[in-house]
């Protein structure tokens, strides 16, 4: 049988680029940028497999076609809510994406952006960096301890978990979980977490608030003016879940106006562009988008899109299916 026509739609790692071209007719595209609306529906026309990221928007408009070629979109990353799955199923398109490889490289970042607002270490650098430092002073750049602060998890997942691994038994916080469903009673005696009903009873409780749920739309600005105004004066926001869950311009002007004590943030609305509002803003800390971006994890992302490739191909159900 011929090797299925597979395309990658951005560079991956060297190593996991060369072992999917020994099992499947492999076409990478080498200028490595996002595919726009035309790329994308080619792409669905001419090959068995496309292998997307999160830099590819594949809404419903792009399924438009009649008898699409492509079976399986194997998505590299957990999140996927830049592929309207309801749409993919219409055309017949299985979905995949990579959970559980990633967990502990995301909750480790969003650990590292805590700590950096927490302890101004983007002020500090940027100070350094720009030679305006005239010495240590007792009242010089005073920030929020972390060990023994309250942590607020939105969304219990496997990140969110990881996160509260690290925070609970790293820095002996204390967690407060929101979830939907409600999260089972032996894993939250795990970190010795507690649940709360809603995200606006966890909000004015804690004095970091770190997001895990998914994006899309049925989150979309999950965090906006309103909630904000409901934490702490010195509580501090950390997103690296996706950009749509929080309302960048309500965000903006809560970290200029003060309402809030600051913010890490690792993922954008409309990324990779960066609202002129938040550019200025020196409580908040931002990375672009690093979650998943070590050696080993990216990787391990790879192999897991190529383990579900091969399932499908197969005749087997791929173990990460998402529709
Ligand atoms: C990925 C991520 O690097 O997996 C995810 O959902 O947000 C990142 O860690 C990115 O999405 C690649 O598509």
């Amino acid at each position: 049988m011929a090797q299925p026509k597979v395309l990658l739609t951005r560079r991956w790692p060297e190593a996991i680029e060369a072992r999917l071209g020994e099992v499947f007719d492999l076409t990478v595209s080498r200028d490595d940028l996002p595919l726009d609306a035309e790329q994308l529906k080619a792409a669905l026309r001419d090959y068995d497999a496309v292998l997307p990221t999160v830099t590819d928007r594949l809404s419903a408009p792009i399924f438009d076609l009649t008898n699409p070629r492509t079976k399986i979109l194997g998505n590299f990353g957990v999140g996927f809510s830049h592929i309207d799955l309801t749409a993919a199923s219409a055309c017949g398109i299985a979905v995949t994406n990579t959970p559980d490889v990633l967990s502990e490289c995301t909750a480790d970042l969003a650990m590292t952006l805590l700590l950096m607002v927490a302890r101004r270490a983007g002020e500090g650098e940027r100070e350094l960096r720009n030679g305006k430092w005239t010495g240590w002073r007792p009242t010089h750049m005073i920030g929020k301890k972390v060990s023994g602060a309250t942590l607020g998890i939105v969304g219990f997942g496997r990140i969110g978990q990881a996160m509260a691994r690290r925070a609970h038994f790293g820095f002996g916080m204390k967690i407060v979980v929101q979830n939907i469903p409600a999260v089972a009673p032996e894993i939250l005696a795990e970190f010795g977490a507690e649940q709360v009903d809603s995200i606006d009873e966890l909000l004015p409780r804690c004095d970091f608030v770190s997001l895990h749920c998914p994006g899309g739309t049925e989150n979309h600005h999950l965090i906006d003016a309103r909630r904000l105004g409901l934490m702490k004066p010195d509580g501090c926001l950390i997103n690296t879940a996706r950009g749509e869950v929080i309302d960048q311009q309500a965000l903006a002007q809560a970290l200029w106006f003060g309402t809030i004590g600051g913010a890490g943030l690792d993922v954008f609305e409309g990324e990779p562009d960066i609202p002129y509002a938040l550019l200025g803003a020196d409580s908040l800390v931002m990375l672009p988008h690093l979650g998943s971006a070590t050696r080993e994890t990216r990787d391990a992302m790879g192999l897991r899109v190529m383990e579900n490739l091969v399932a499908f191909f197969e005749g087997r159900e791929p173990r990460d299916r998402v529709n």
